[in-house]
């Protein structure tokens, strides 16, 4: 269902990435239903009327499962199970789903269950017996306690014991992480089946798990790329976002999304070949805004061109994305040039730091530092603070022009 005020080849794009999502996770699709509505019905989400010829629906097709595109309250879920009677599961719950059919790693295991957990706590309903049979039933209840209150505690419990285990991979991870310093780090980031890995294996010969599916990576990858003047960078590869990727997901994923966040420079790969892949540049910012890596500098790589038969599709990219770089993972188009530009970018040395200017000297500054860029100001007791990064050429011009201890340089 969608509300009103979509077109209908957003919706239409939406739903045939539900049924990928919903092949993907081992499901048949048997039939795609839309709705418009200008409102969201707060217990069945869709109307009334919908629900009943969905009932019927089901019967006709021989459906199991029904999936909605969007997120669903709990109560939602409860109330349509009843009325359709049939299971009901939200994009999240097959987002989940499918993280939990491809996690491999210990670590991926673990934030996957973690976030199933938080996704499940709150629907949790009386009927929910489960938990307390698998920590051994009678005697695990606490005095007083209802069967909901119980499994709520065991889930929390769980919660608590994943947090606990994950901090201490997060803390091997970090010294990891320290060690390898001093090497720039370039991040590979995209929406889900853009290329990122087809890309590493291409550039790196890495052995990274290539699928023509969602999520085919969970686990971060690094790999290092030596260039023929000797230079070395790190790729790394991570999981691929999604439109709306479930914030429980993305909470749980937050150490192997530091990654993407502390990399020097982002590579956006975008799979042009995909008639929405404006959209997924969106959802691609969108996910990169809520992991806190929204200011990174970034790099739009478009891939797969060699499935572009279009030049007027190329051209229009250019235009709207200039310093774009156009490459075939696959075929090994373009890589050469690709790895002289993310070299240079991530050679030249940057300058970032701190001064506290006069409002009225506070202009100045900046118009004469034009090529510095400004990331945030503040107004600290009558004067501005400006928090900046720019080339490191800069740094004699930038210190000639400080006075007393107004500057403060990042080391
Ligand atoms: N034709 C063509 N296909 C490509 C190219 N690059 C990748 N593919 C295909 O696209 C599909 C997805 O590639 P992956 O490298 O797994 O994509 P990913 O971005 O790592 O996907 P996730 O791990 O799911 O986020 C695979 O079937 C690849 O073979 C390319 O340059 N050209
Ligand atoms: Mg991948």
């Amino acid at each position: 269902m969608t509300l009103k005020g979509y077109d209908s080849w957003v919706i239409d794009d939406h739903l045939t990435e539900l049924s990928l999502l919903a092949e993907t996770a081992g499901a048949e699709v048997i039939e795609v239903i839309s709705q418009r509505r200008s409102n969201i019905d707060p217990a069945y989400y869709i109307g009334k009327g919908k629900c009943a010829a969905l009932k019927n629906l089901v019967v006709e097709i021989n459906a199991d499962l029904v999936i909605f595109d969007d997120d669903l309250t709990p109560a939602q879920v409860r109330n349509l199970q009843r009325e359709i009677n049939r299971r009901v599961v939200d994009r999240t719950g097959i987002i989940l789903d499918i993280f939990a059919r491809r996690a491999r790693s210990r670590e991926a295991k673990i934030e996957v269950e973690l976030a199933q957990l938080n996704y499940l706590l709150p629907r949790l309903t009386r009927h929910w017996e489960h938990l307390s049979r698998q920590a051994g039933g009678i005697g695990t209840r606490g005095p007083g306690e209802t069967q909901l209150e119980t499994d709520r505690r065991l889930v929390r419990e769980r919660i608590a014991v994943l947090r606990m285990k994950l901090k201490r991979i997060e803390q091997g991870r970090s010294i990891r992480r320290q060690r390898r310093k001093k090497l720039p780090v370039v991040a590979l980031v995209g929406y889900t089946n853009a290329g990122k890995s087809t890309l590493l294996n291409s550039l790196t010969n890495a052995d990274v798990f290539v699928e023509d599916k969602l999520f085919a990576t969970l686990d971060p990858v690094v790999r290092s790329y030596q260039d023929d003047k000797g230079r070395k960078a790190l790729f790394t590869d991570t999981v691929g976002f999604i439109r709306k990727l479930p914030h429980h997901l993305v909470a749980s994923f937050k150490s192997t999304l530091e990654e993407v966040v502390e990399a020097d420079l982002l590579l956006h790969i975008v799979d042009i070949a995909h008639p929405f892949y404006l959209n997924q540049m969106e959802g691609v910012r969108q996910v990169l805004e809520d992991i806190g890596a929204g200011a990174r500098p970034i790099l739009t790589v478009f891939n797969k061109v060699d499935l572009v038969s279009s030049d007027s599709v190329l051209q229009a990219a250019k235009d709207r994305h200039p310093g774009a770089l156009f490459i075939s993972a696959i075929r090994r188009i373009g890589l050469k040039r690709l790895t002289e530009t993310v070299l240079e970018l991530v050679f030249t040395p940057t300058i970032s730091g701190e001064i506290t200017l006069e409002p009225a000297a506070a202009a100045e500054w900046e118009s004469r530092f034009k090529s510095v860029r400004v990331e945030s100001k503040k107004f600290v007791e009558g004067k501005i603070k400006i928090r900046f990064s720019g080339d490191g050429k800069m740094k004699d011009l930038l210190l000639r022009f400080a006075e007393g201890d107004n500057l403060v340089l990042d080391e």
